[in-house]
């Protein structure tokens, strides 16, 4: 089987038979054709069968109401003691409050999570977890915060608490693999979904990953949890795609998705990119600590966004915001 991925291409100007890369920003004239037996080769467009070209191309229908036709940044916030680089921060539900006040002025989804799922981090309680995220959702709505709220969890009970304190999205690290009620609980509720690619458990997914090719691989893996979700009663136009960089991948598997993460656009659903302050940036620019890796993490992220990812996960999200508006300014030539 040959994969297909678009070569994105942001330049003001583009070749005549240029296509609209899922009806966004990026265009795309070649297409890069890759296999498990065969060196890549890359063609026009004008070479491929137009029932490969078509899941490229469609528009995606807007996710959990944002238009996917532009970047749209999600902000992280973590109600946990331990998370890699803000455990701790805002436990207490006033700082959460806080935060998310602060952030929701430049998200536009905050994603809330109670669970550490950096490498090595062990398993939460569900009622922990609950309590950790549900009020603080609650208070959020109550406080009236209105953006969508994704609730990062890998539990159907966390979710389900959750969605009824206000949160619009699931995001699960395990593509509805760790609790087999997730799919059932995600169908019924009509809530969005996010499948993220990843394997094993935290605990023990940094042990010696081995991938015959990562970005097929994982292509593969995430087509399959699509069609399982499908097959459970998600709706195509309520997934979402995310690669899962960092989960159960060494610092050259990121790379290599990260070269070519158009290839997701195959599939033909939004996908969502989290690489913030992830561990491969410290190793990289030398930073040990979390927290002193934004710039690396802005780098990466608008480096997706230029390979047409939709959705950009992030802790700093004013930072992001402003590079991505300048970003998004300087492509375009003017600042409409
Ligand atoms: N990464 C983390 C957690 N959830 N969800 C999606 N969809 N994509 C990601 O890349 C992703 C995710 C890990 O980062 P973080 O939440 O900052 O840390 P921790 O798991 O330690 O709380």
């Amino acid at each position: 089987m040959e994969y297909i991925r678009p070569l994105p291409l942001t330049d003001a100007a583009a070749p005549a038979d240029a296509l609209p890369l899922g009806g966004g920003w990026c265009r795309f004239s070649h297409v890069e054709l890759l296999s498990r037996h065969a060196p890549p080769r890359v063609v026009p467009v004008g070479q491929v069968p137009a029932e490969r070209l078509a899941p490229l191309i469609a528009p995606r229908p807007a996710f959990a109401g944002l238009s996917m036709d532009r970047p749209q940044i999600m902000g992280i916030l973590n109600v946990t003691p331990d998370s890699f680089s803000d455990g701790g921060l805002f436990l207490a539900p006033q700082a959460a409050m806080m935060a998310a006040r602060d952030m929701a002025s430049a998200a536009d989804i905050i994603d809330i999570g109670g669970e550490s799922t950096r490498p090595g981090a062990a398993e939460v309680t569900v009622e922990e977890e609950t309590a950790r995220t549900a009020p603080v959702i609650a208070a959020l709505r109550a406080g009236g915060i209105s953006r969508p709220i994704s609730i990062d969890t890998r539990k159907s009970a966390v979710a389900k608490a959750a969605l009824a304190a206000g949160a619009v999205i699931v995001n699960d690290v395990t593509a509805l693999r760790f609790d087999a009620e997730m799919a059932r609980v995600v169908a019924e509720s009509g809530a969005p979904v996010i499948l993220m690619h990843s394997i094993a458990t935290p605990a023990t997914m940094q042990d010696d990953p081995r991938y015959d090719d990562v970005l097929l691989d994982v292509y593969d893996a995430l087509s399959e949890r699509v069609e399982a979700a499908v097959a459970a009663g998600i709706p195509r136009a309520r997934i979402a795609v995310d690669p899962g960089i960092g989960f159960g991948k060494t610092l050259a598997h990121n790379l290599a998705l990260l070269a070519r993460l158009s290839l997701f656009h195959g599939l033909g659903l939004p996908v969502l990119l989290g690489a913030s302050r992830k561990r491969f940036i410290g190793t990289l620019s030398g930073v040990e600590e979390a927290q002193r890796r934004m710039p690396g993490s802005l780098a990466v992220a608008l480096a997706g966004v230029a390979q047409g990812v939709q959705m950009i996960r992030v802790h700093d999200v004013a930072e992001t915001r402003q590079a991505l508006s300048l970003w998004q300014a300087v492509t375009r030539g003017s600042d409409a």
